[in-house]
């Protein structure tokens, strides 16, 4: 019996409810429970038994006869799943393990929909299904706090939660070609095949679509059709399946442990245990590449070739030796040339598609029957009533078979007329694309839960394993609910829009918004062009979920008879690649810098600094020596490969006043460098605590002196002049330029200040806020400052430049602030008092990025367009661009 949670509406009983052995049925016209599940495919039936275990009555409603969702529907000749059937089943029933037998590597669609039929048996789910049911709408009725739902057999159903779990492959695309419904002969769907099938013997077959759906069917309907023509608009990779008995390895993982061995899964970047590569594809030699890839190709899968190696999905460079091993392999099975050359996918990097798994896809087109038309080079015209034309011939079929996808993600949900608090539509509130908090639910939508929606890693993961864990998650919240004495739940929008600014983020240090994919919504037309699935891997996801409910459901709102708990808030605001590096960081157990001497910490630094990425090549690069304030100091030019002469930018690097060197910041120099087309001349001034305030700041004036005296031996146009620096590199800039504006000369046209310190105040919010774990800590500060200055010096303009008289008639500046570092704050205050002295000055702040981000080029991407507004600004100083 169903235990009510909840207050204040009247609730039926479960036991109120008549039902029958095909599934239950409402007698009464109202029926009022704790919650109703849309599909009764895999994730259906496991929340179904979930919520029966937690005592709520719940009803799933099915549009199908049956249980089985995808595998209901696909059924066409082929359909198998590309996660091997050990991986693609549920992990919360161990006795099911050790009952079904798989008996093969990728079992075909009819043993998936039996597995999915012994499962329902098993937990005798069906007596709480409703089949052949559709929720034509949903309206929450906020005085009530209970969704009210109207079925296709004109029911009207109540309940407190309301959970799509709609599948994100459920809702076929409109057919956009024109006159799909004059043609006379058979027409089917890959996505709705006839479950009794269809006999293709002796005809003549259209198939309209190359994605994983035509490509598996392809090679079967093949053999049996007279002709088959295949229509294709874009090529897709495809990989064989390889397959046939499970493998002897996953037999020896599963035998050592299988509550451990799904336990990993669980914990991987995509609900599947593989090998994960730390090794980029372009540091390896071919040879060693392409054993590596041919492993992958006979033995693994798709996600073992996407993850051959570490960079195939962010490096277009890597991405594309993958693409052409790949093509070479269709050069080789397809015997025609032509063909072949047609079938090679050339217009989006690997991955960014689904990988299609198929059995003998190539060779079908070395078959006399089947012929590919490519309908980049002949589109089609029109359908017919006897078959196809193309805009240069006329084909007749006597079967048409559109294999052409799935209005994905969000198809299905919006399908559902959806109406949330004060009227607002899910399809309006969604018209720019799906906004969602983790995938699970979308503010203004109280008590509506989506299990894989859009903004959860979904279809990019083992979809068994993220049913299970939104399933749990969901059901856990719910419980938690009852036990808080709680009725409803919401994201707040500040949390959704920082979920959404975070998968964006994600996919965008990705390749794959280049794709025209599904994943981009840009198969259907008029969708937005939004990257649907969190590519942030399974296991990141469970830790911000878990994260989320430990910080007392961060980002929700619940309320209850008894009032409200509102725990606003963001849960990931650090750049995902900022924050891959912070982990990796973390797990090396780094001593603390401020823990040292500065002898050992400069040690310590040079270390890290010999393992980054070198940054791009430059025209050349001359080291040389200048006259400091007390002595030679050495510098080093970096020479754009334009022809000469260059504006000269002087450089200062960072490392606190104790710390740095041309090395360290060796690669952002070459990369401003090549972006600006600017000479960098990066100066080594003292270092404190043997040359203490203010030898940094004589010496950094003194070189620029020198180098503007020198400009055109330097290479540089004479009078062309700009300084940059970060950190304390950008304190000196600062500094450098109102030296130079009190002592007349040399003219600077612009300053750079990359995280600069303005200041020796530490009372800023920033200090406080961003005390500890983004690599630049408060502690490491005073740390710095001690072994630079005396208290007394350091509110000294030539330390702390914010403390000038004026900042009037300063050059034009751009100031970069990160948000996560203890100097934001005081970036930021710069900025605006040379703003208010009258100083033309662009504030750029870096949302996401911390104080050691923005210099670790061809490693962190987020930074690559900062950087490039960062030399976009070095090149307007010198047009007299003025930043704004
Ligand atoms: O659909 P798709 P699918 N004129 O969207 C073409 C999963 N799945 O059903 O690329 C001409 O991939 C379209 O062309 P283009 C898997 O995740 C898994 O095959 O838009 N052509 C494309 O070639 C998969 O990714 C398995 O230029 C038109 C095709 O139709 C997802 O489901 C098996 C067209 C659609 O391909 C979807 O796969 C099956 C038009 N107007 C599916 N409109 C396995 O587990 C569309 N197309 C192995």
């Amino acid at each position: 019996m169903g235990t009510i949670i909840g207050a204040g509406a009247s609730m039926l009983r479960e036991d109120d409810v008549s039902t029958n052995g095909s599934g239950a049925e409402a007698t009464a016209a109202d029926v009022d429970l704790d919650v109703v599940v849309v599909g009764a495919g895999f994730a259906g039936m496991y929340l179904l038994h979930r919520l029966r275990g937690l005592g709520l009555s719940a009803r799933v409603i099915e549009a199908g006869a049956d249980v089985g969702g995808t595998w209901y529907w696909n059924r066409y000749p082929g359909a198998r799943c590309d996660i091997q059937s050990v991986d693609y089943s549920y992990s919360f029933d161990p006795e099911l393990d050790e009952t079904w037998k798989w008996t093969e590597k990728y079992a075909p669609q009819p043993e998936i929909l039996r597995y999915a039929q012994h499962v329902a048996d098993k937990h005798d789910l069906r007596r709480d299904i409703q089949f052949s049911t559709r929720v034509e709408s949903a309206v929450w009725d906020e005085s009530a706090s209970r969704w009210q739902l109207r079925t296709s057999d004109g029911r009207t159903i109540t309940s407190r939660f309301y959970v799509m779990a709609t599948g994100c492959l459920s809702m076929p695309k409109e057919v956009d070609i024109a006159g799909t419904d004059r043609f006379a002969g058979e027409v089917y769907f890959t996505s709705r095949w006839p479950h009794e099938g269809v006999d293709l013997s002796g005809k003549r077959v259209g198939v309209i679509g190359t994605g994983s759906s035509a490509i598996q069917s392809i090679p079967i309907m093949a053999a049996e059709a007279a002709q088959l023509t295949v229509f294709q608009r874009t090529p897709n990779f495809s990989m064989p399946a390889n397959n046939g008995p499970i493998p002897q390895e996953k037999l020896d993982a599963l035998a050592k442990g299988r509550p451990q061995y799904r336990e990993a899964a669980r914990w991987s970047g995509a609900g599947v245990t593989v090998e994960i590569s730390t090794t980029s594809a372009l540091a390896v030699s071919e040879e060693e590449r392409l054993a590596k890839y041919e492993d992958v190709w006979e033995h693994g899968g798709i996600i073992q070739v996407i993850n051959s190696y570490m960079d195939n999905l962010v490096n277009p460079a890597a991405n594309e030796l993958l693409c052409e091993f790949v093509r070479n392999k269709i050069r080789a099975t397809v015997n025609d040339p032509e063909t072949a050359e047609a079938l090679c996918p050339k217009t989006f990097p690997i991955g960014t598609k689904r990988l299609c798994v198929d059995t003998g896809y190539y060779e079908t087109f070395n078959r006399p029957n089947v012929r590919l038309v490519d309908l980049r080079e002949h589109p089609i015209a029109s359908i017919t009533e006897t078959g196809v034309d193309l805009v240069d011939e006329s084909l007749e079929f006597d079967v048409i078979v559109f294999a052409t996808g799935f209005d994905a993600m969000t198809g299905a949900i919006v399908g559902v007329d959806i109406t949330g608090r004060d009227g607002l539509t899910l399809k309006q509130a969604w018209s720019e694309g799906p906004k969602t908090y983790l995938g699970l639910m979308a503010a203004g939508f109280p008590n509506l839960f989506m299990i894989t929606g859009p903004g959860s890693p979904s279809v990019l993961s083992n979809m068994m394993v993220s049913i299970e864990q939104h399933v749990d998650w969901i059901a856990d919240c719910i419980d938690q609910l009852r036990a808080d004495g709680l009725s409803t739940i919401e994201p707040t929008p500040a949390a959704v829009d920082g979920w959404v600014q975070h998968v964006n983020d994600y996919a965008s240090i990705t390749l794959m918004p280049q794709a025209n994919s599904w994943y981009m919504g840009a198969n259907v037309p008029g969708k937005p062009r939004v990257f649907l699935p969190y590519a942030g891997g399974v296991d990141r996801y469970r830790t911000i979920c878990n994260e989320v409910v430990a910080d007392d459901y961060l980002g929700f709102e619940r309320r209850g008879p008894d009032g409200q708990r509102r725990n606003d808030g963001v849960v990931r605001r650090v750049q995902p690649d900022v924050q891959l590096m912070l982990e990796a960081m973390a797990g090396m157990n780094l001593p603390t810098m401020d823990s040292m001497s500065a002898a050992e910490a400069r040690e310590f630094s040079n270390a890290i600094a010999a393992q980054r990425a070198p940054g791009p090549d430059v025209g050349e690069i001359v080291d040389g020596v200048l006259p400091g304030a007390a002595g030679d100091l050495t510098y080093r030019l970096y020479r754009p490969a334009s022809p000469g002469p260059h504006p000269i930018v002087v450089y200062f690097h960072g490392g606190g006043w104790v710390l740095g060197s041309h090395d360290s910041d060796d690669p952002l120099c070459r990369d401003l460098c090549v972006r600006s087309d600017a000479i960098l001349v990066s100066v080594d001034y003292r270092h404190a605590p043997e040359a203490r305030f203010p030898a940094a700041a004589d010496d950094a004036f003194a070189a620029t002196q020198w180098i503007a005296e020198n400009a055109a031996a330097l290479g540089g146009i004479p009078g062309d002049l700009a300084v940059a620096g970060w950190s304390a590199g950008g304190n000196l800039a600062a500094i450098v330029s109102q030296l130079a504006r009190d002592a007349g000369g040399p003219r600077i046209l612009g300053q750079l200040l990359l995280t600069p310190v303005t200041d020796c105040d530490f009372s800023r919010a920033s200090y406080t806020e961003n005390a500890d774990g983004y690599v630049l800590t408060t502690p490491l500060m005073h740390w710095f400052w001690n072994h630079y200055a005396d208290p007394e010096d350091r509110t000294s303009p030539k330390a702390s430049p914010i403390r000038a008289e004026s900042l009037a008639d300063l050059p034009p500046a751009m100031v970069v602030t990160c948000e996560f570092d203890p100097l934001r704050d005081e970036g930021a205050a710069y900025a605006e008092a040379l703003a208010a002295a009258g100083v033309p000055v662009r504030h750029l702040p870096c949302r996401g990025q911390i104080h050691t981000s923005l210099p670790a080029v061809d490693m962190l991407l987020s930074g690559v367009q900062i950087r490039a507004e960062m030399a976009a600004a070095i090149r307007g100083f010198f047009t007299a661009n003025v930043p704004a």
